[in-house]
Parts: structure tokens; C-alpha cells; sequence
């Protein structure tokens, strides 16, 4: 019998890889998705797979929705990965943001444990929770201290997870992940908003590209290996949590430096009267303007993973490194603008 899993914010960026990936080991996937006058099928499309999944519409703001769609999907594992995955918009929507991220996970441990406690859950936590904690590199043993709404939101969902694997025995996993991109990675987060930014400069879209605090280093991954993360801790004998990360630390300047020289240009960072700005050194044109716009009110200095925990018990390590992730990102942004 194939396996069947539930993925919550299966249009995401994770939840289109993770569906790619367990279609390839025969489940049967059931894509939970809110209702939406948007598109937001584009990335199931792009890879194919829109077909291959079976929808159902939840909103994770409503507990009637989850327990509907347990029962009618009868899963075998739960993915939950819905979440407002904003940081930056956390601090404007706290409350929100909390019920998204805290209480509708909590609705979900809860109906698992009542309707069927042999499900196998999966929490998408995040590297977020650790804040700045002081550690030069951070793993499972590592100190939490939030430092966003958003964080916070995730480190109660992570403590419930772990709570009813401890209380109810239930077969419930965090998965505490460092940042991971993709050309399917949403607009508004720093490497898609870098490297779609670029692209539309080149097709003369966009004057410049306006960022906020390009010293923040973040520990930048592939999202289509750490979804093989995901599925492995579910398929281990006793439940538990794992972090996943490449070990390894960027800055957004870097991140940034690196794309444009993809679009072919020659980067030169310089302060003016008017704040710092990116050059392209070839042209004189300004590339990137810094807005104090793009600041948030406490934001996270640097993020570095150790993930031996994962590498030694899952056998999970990431295939990409850095480069190639910068140059497949602005790649297929530069292709989407048929460049
Ligand atoms: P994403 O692209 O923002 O996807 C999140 C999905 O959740 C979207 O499809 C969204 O629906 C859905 N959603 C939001 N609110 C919902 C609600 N009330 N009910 C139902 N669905 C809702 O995020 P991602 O990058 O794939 O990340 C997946 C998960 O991992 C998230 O929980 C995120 O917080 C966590 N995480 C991500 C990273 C990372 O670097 N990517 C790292 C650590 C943890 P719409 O399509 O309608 O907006
Ligand atoms: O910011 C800085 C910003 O929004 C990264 C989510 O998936 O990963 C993600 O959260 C850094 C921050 O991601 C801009 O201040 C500069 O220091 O791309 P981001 P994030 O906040 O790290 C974690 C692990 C998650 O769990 C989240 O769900 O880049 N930055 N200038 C900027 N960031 C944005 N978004 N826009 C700028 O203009």
C-alpha cells in the first residue's frame, strides 16, 4: 500500500519540492492550500507534478478545516510547512503570525491525538529561534532567544511538537532549518528579491533595487536538499529533532556581489551623502540603493548551522554549495525575463 501525506502550504516554496520528492518514493500526496484570488499554483505547475496531487482547501485558522482533512485524507504522515514565513511582516502582525504559527500547529498536534495518534508529524522550525544567541554555530543543544515575532511564534510550535511526542508518545519531529533558496523562493525574501530585482534592471523594469541591512549573514542552503531531510526524520525508528544547514555563513552583500557579476556586471560598494549604494564599477549606473525602509527593528547579526546530528543519524548532508545557488537563482531569473 502506498503511503499517504498531508502537506500543509504544499504551494510554498518546500511544499512544491517535498511533493516532487515523495511522488518519486510512490505516496500519495494531499496538498492542503487556502483559498486565494492569486495564483499560486505556478510552482507545482513549473515542475510538473499539478496534476499528480489530489487539493484540498484549509485554512490553518480554522480548526474545523484540519480536522476535516484528516479525516478525509487519512494520512499516514503530516507535513505541516503553512505558516506566514515573513519575519519582517511578523513584527507588524504579531497576532496574526501567532495563530498562524503557534496555535494552528497546536490545533493540528491536537487532532492528530485524537483522531489517529499513529499519524507521523513534521514541524517546520527554524533557525530564527536561535536568534542572537552568541554561538559562533548553532545546533539541536543550542540556546533559543527569538528575537521576532515570528520566531517566537515557531519556538512555541517547536516546544509543542516536542511536548506531545513527550506526552502523548506521539511520532511528532522539528525540523529546525537554516534558510534554504531556490528559484521558486517567494519575492519579498533577500536572495529572490536580489536576483529578480537584477533581472528586471536588465530588462529595464526597474531603476535600481532597493535592500535594507546587507551585513546580515545567513547560512544559505538549496531548499531541494533539505527536503530529503524532512522525509528521513519521519522514517527513522523513534521521532526527534534535527537541525539541517550547510555550516557555512554569507553575507547579503555577498549574496548580492556575486549575482550581479552573473548579470555581467562589476560590483563596487560606496558610501554617498544620500546612505551606501552598489555601482556597477563598468557604467557608473547605481545597481542598489540602501533603504532604511528594508531595516527591521532587531534582526539577526549571523546564522550558522551544525547539522553532524542529521549528516550522522539521517545520512542527510546538502549536495549545493553557495555559487551555485547564487548563479542558479540569477540564472533562472534572468531566463524568466527571457534574457
Ligand atoms: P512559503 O513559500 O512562504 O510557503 C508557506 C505556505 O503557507 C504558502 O503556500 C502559504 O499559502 C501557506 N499559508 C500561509 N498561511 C496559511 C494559512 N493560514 N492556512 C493555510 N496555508 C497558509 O514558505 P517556505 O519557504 O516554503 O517554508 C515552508 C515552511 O518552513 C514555513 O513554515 C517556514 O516558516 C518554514 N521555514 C522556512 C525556511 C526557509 O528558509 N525557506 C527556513 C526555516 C523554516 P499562500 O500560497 O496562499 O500564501
Ligand atoms: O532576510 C536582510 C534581512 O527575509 C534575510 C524565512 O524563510 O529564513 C527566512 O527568514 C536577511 C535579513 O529571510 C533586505 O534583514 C536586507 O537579515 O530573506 P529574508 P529571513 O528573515 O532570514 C528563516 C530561516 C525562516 O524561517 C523564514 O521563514 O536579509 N535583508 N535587505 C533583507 N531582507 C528582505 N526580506 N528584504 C530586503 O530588502
Amino acid at each position: 500500500m502506498p503511503k499517504v501525506a498531508l502537506i500543509t502550504g504544499i504551494m510554498g516554496q518546500d511544499g512544491a519540492y517535498l511533493t516532487r520528492h515523495l511522488l518519486n518514493q510512490g505516496y500519495i500526496i494531499w496538498g492542503a492550500r487556502r483559498r486565494s484570488s492569486q495564483d499560486s499554483q505556478w510552482r507545482l505547475e513549473e515542475l510538473g507534478i499539478l496534476g499528480d496531487v489530489q487539493l484540498i482547501d484549509l485554512d490553518l485558522l480554522e480548526m474545523s478545516n484540519i480536522i476535516e482533512a484528516i479525516r478525509k485524507t487519512e494520512p499516514d504522515e503530516i507535513y505541516n510547512l503553512a505558516a506566514q514565513s515573513y519575519v519582517a511582516v511578523s513584527f507588524s502582525q504579531p497576532v496574526y503570525t501567532s495563530q498562524v504559527n503557534a496555535i494552528s500547529p497546536t490545533y493540528l498536534l491536537e487532532s492528530i491525538r485524537v483522531i489517529n495518534p499513529k499519524i507521523k508529524f513534521y514541524q517546520a522550525s527554524t533557525s530564527e529561534m536561535f536568534g542572537n544567541n552568541g554561538a559562533e554555530i548553532q545546533n539541536e543543544e543550542s540556546v533559543f532567544k527569538p528575537e521576532s515575532p515570528y520566531a517566537i511564534s515557531k519556538l512555541f510550535s517547536h516546544w509543542m511538537t516536542v511536548n506531545y511526542r513527550k506526552s502523548h508518545d506521539l511520532f511528532a519531529c522539528s525540523g529546525i532549518l537554516f534558510n534554504h533558496e531556490s528559484p521558486f523562493r517567494g519575492l519579498d525574501f533577500v536572495t529572490r528579491k536580489i536576483t529578480s530585482g537584477f533581472s528586471m534592471i536588465k530588462a529595464n523594469k526597474l531603476p535600481f533595487l532597493e535592500l535594507g541591512n546587507v551585513d546580515a549573514m545567513r547560512d544559505w542552503g538549496h531548499a531541494a536538499d533539505y527536503i530529503s531531510g524532512m522525509h528521513a526524520m519521519l522514517q527513522q525508528p523513534t521521532p526527534d529533532d534535527y537541525v539541517l544547514a550547510t555550516g557555512k555563513s554569507h553575507s547579503v552583500r555577498e549574496f548580492a556581489s556575486l549575482a550581479a557579476s552573473v548579470c555581467g556586471w562589476n560590483p563596487e560598494w560606496i558610501v554617498k551623502e544620500k546612505g551606501e549604494v552598489c555601482l556597477d564599477r563598468k557604467t557608473g549606473k547605481e545597481i542598489i540603493r540602501i533603504s532604511p525602509k528594508f531595516f527591521r527593528p532587531v534582526d539577526i547579526k549571523v546564522l550558522k548551522g551544525d547539522a553532524t546530528k542529521a549528516r550522522e543519524i539521517l545520512g542527510w548532508q546538502p549536495k549545493r554549495d553557495f555559487n551555485g545557488l547564487v548563479i542558479e537563482m540569477m540564472e533562472a531569473d534572468l531566463a524568466r525575463q527571457k534574457l
